[in-house]
């Protein structure tokens, strides 16, 4: 009889332990969907899985894929957040109900652009950082093929950077999505389409990912490559001959932003995360992954590297009209449609 009962107090203590285990493993997982460079992907979920103590599961992929793949999931969604890429497709998520609001502590931290993009969104997205859209080259490969360096948007369409420009797809790419509506608010839309064809007979490959084509520029395979400025400096710090080029009419920029997924699995992880984001500390390592946006926390200390953006004569670029559903689908569409099928 002793030893039954000893039995059942085993068995009794042994589920309290493996329920305990369970719960904490539960409340102790995250699935990241990451957009920025990979490095910075992985900086940060090193340093979250240190502080936390909780295991992140990363996947990286550019902001027109993770937003497409997000939607696809609306109905078992599988990822718990989605951190940095292009604010646009973060507010166009928002809009769809893909996205849950959070007001983390920090928002009184953060700078104004940061805010407004909380506020704009209902809370459901946050600003995470900042950085200017631009044109990159690689001025060795520029003086080998007699190119000249462009100064402005109007200079890449010129029959003498026939086969030299790469930029990426606006369909998975932020940073290229960025672009066309840069394009379409510096020339307005009939110009501004007049203008992507020209470049379209440029082009020498349309990439998936954004900052592919400074890479591309640094590795001697392209030209220019049409990118975020810092993109062109991180390929600059590791000692490629890749000069950063405002172009003279203008230019426009992105918010990077995080957002909590609607329905996630891990609710309270994911809050953790958008805190963890948010802090200056934590944003002022982005240098260490050569990460060289502007950070949106005003107590955190930019990389001396980030392109200045007081420096740079920046658009008043539209985020509620760019970032908005119907906006974003109909000027991808006209791409498909009127720039990408045509031939180069
Ligand atoms: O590389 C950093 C960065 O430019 O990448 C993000 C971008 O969304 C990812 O690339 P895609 O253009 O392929 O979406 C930017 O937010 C970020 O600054």
């Amino acid at each position: 009889m002793r030893r039954f009962y000893l039995s059942l107090v085993t068995i009794a203590i042994a589920g309290l332990v493996a329920a305990t285990a369970n719960t904490t493993f539960a409340a102790g997982k995250l699935t990241l969907y990451c957009s920025p460079q990979i490095e910075w992907c992985q900086l940060m979920v090193k340093e979250f899985e240190k502080s936390t103590g909780i295991k992140v599961a990363m996947t990286r992929k550019s902001s027109g894929e993770t937003f497409a793949q997000i939607k696809a999931e609306r109905r078992n969604p599988k990822g718990d957040v989605w951190w940095g890429g292009t604010g646009d497709p973060h507010l166009q998520a928002a809009e769809e109900g893909l996205t849950q609001e959070y007001k983390s502590p920090r928002l009184p931290e953060l700078q104004d652009w940061a805010r407004r993009q909380a506020e704009q969104s209902g809370f459901k997205t946050v600003g995470i950082y900042a950085g200017a859209l631009g044109v990159g080259y690689n001025s060795e490969l520029a003086a080998k093929h007699k190119v000249p360096a462009p100064k402005c948007w109007a200079d890449l369409t010129k029959p003498a950077y026939k086969g030299h420009v790469q930029m990426a797809n606006p369909n998975s790419s932020g940073t290229a999505y960025t672009t066309l509506a840069t394009i379409v608010q510096v020339f307005g839309e009939e110009k501004g389409f007049e203008f992507m064809k020209g470049l379209h007979k440029n082009i020498n490959q349309y990439t998936k990912s954004g900052s592919a084509p400074i890479k591309a520029s640094a590795r001697g395979e392209t030209t220019i490559g049409i990118v975020f400025q810092h993109d062109a400096v991180t390929q600059a710090v590791k000692g490629f001959p890749i000069k950063i080029v405002s172009p003279c009419e203008g230019t426009g920029y992105e918010i990077g932003s995080v957002s909590i997924i609607k329905g996630g699995r891990n609710p309270e992880s994911a809050k953790k995360w958008v805190d963890f984001a948010l802090d200056p500390k934590i944003q002022t390592m982005a240098a260490q992954a050569k990460a060289y946006q502007v950070p949106s926390n005003s107590k955190a200390t930019p990389p001396p590297q980030a392109p200045d953006l007081s420096q740079i004569k920046l658009i008043d670029y539209n985020f509620k009209k760019y970032g908005s559903s119907a906006e974003r689908r109909r000027l991808l569409k006209k791409w498909d449609d009127d720039v990408s099928t045509l031939p180069r």
